[in-house]
């Protein structure tokens, strides 16, 4: 039974509404990629940082910084691609929730990067979370968007 539900376990609550395929084949890359998302991440985090941090889950094969697809500066999240499953998996499981320059990071299993996904999607060019967002958050670019434009 455990392992029913084990196997039945979301592995990520991200749905990309870009991804053009079935969710079964969504869910099936996001068990056997090598790539996990980072969130949550400062605007003045380097990749640097992100390597130096990531380096400890183990080897890793290339890092995409998120960008904002108007200034082409750090949006706040970005993909970190390993060489193996089990690295990328120990990296979800030990990584996140880590505090980085003052800030918990998220790490979500990812589907896969392609080109195109290191931009931010929403209106104004960063993450579409920071167009709604309400809150005054200095190291994301102050208030949210939306109520900057207010
Ligand atoms: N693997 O969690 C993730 C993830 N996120 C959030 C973004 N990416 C992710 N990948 C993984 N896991 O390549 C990837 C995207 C893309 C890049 C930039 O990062 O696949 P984005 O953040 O700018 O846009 O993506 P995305 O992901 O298309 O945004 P989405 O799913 O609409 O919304 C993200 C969050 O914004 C929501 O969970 C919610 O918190 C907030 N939000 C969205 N719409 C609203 C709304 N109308 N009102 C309030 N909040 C909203």
């Amino acid at each position: 039974m455990a392992s029913l539900f084990k196997e039945q376990a979301k592995l990520s609550a991200y749905r990309d509404r870009r991804f053009s395929g079935t969710q079964e084949e969504f869910d099936e890359a996001l068990r056997t990629s090598s790539t996990v998302y980072i969130g949550n991440v400062s605007f003045y985090t380097t990749e640097e940082q992100i390597y130096e941090l990531f380096s400890r889950a183990g080897e890793i094969k290339k890092i995409i910084m998120g960008l904002d697809k108007n200034t082409k500066t750090p949006c706040g999240f970005c993909f970190v691609l390993f060489y193996s499953r089990e690295d990328t998996e120990d990296a979800v499981k030990y990584i996140s929730g880590t505090i980085l320059d003052d800030r918990p990071i998220r790490v979500d299993f990812d589907w896969g990067f392609q080109e195109g996904r290191q931009w931010g999607r929403g209106r104004s060019g960063g993450q579409v979370r920071d167009e709604y967002r309400t809150d005054y958050d200095p190291a994301r670019g102050g208030y949210g968007k939306l109520v900057q434009k207010e």
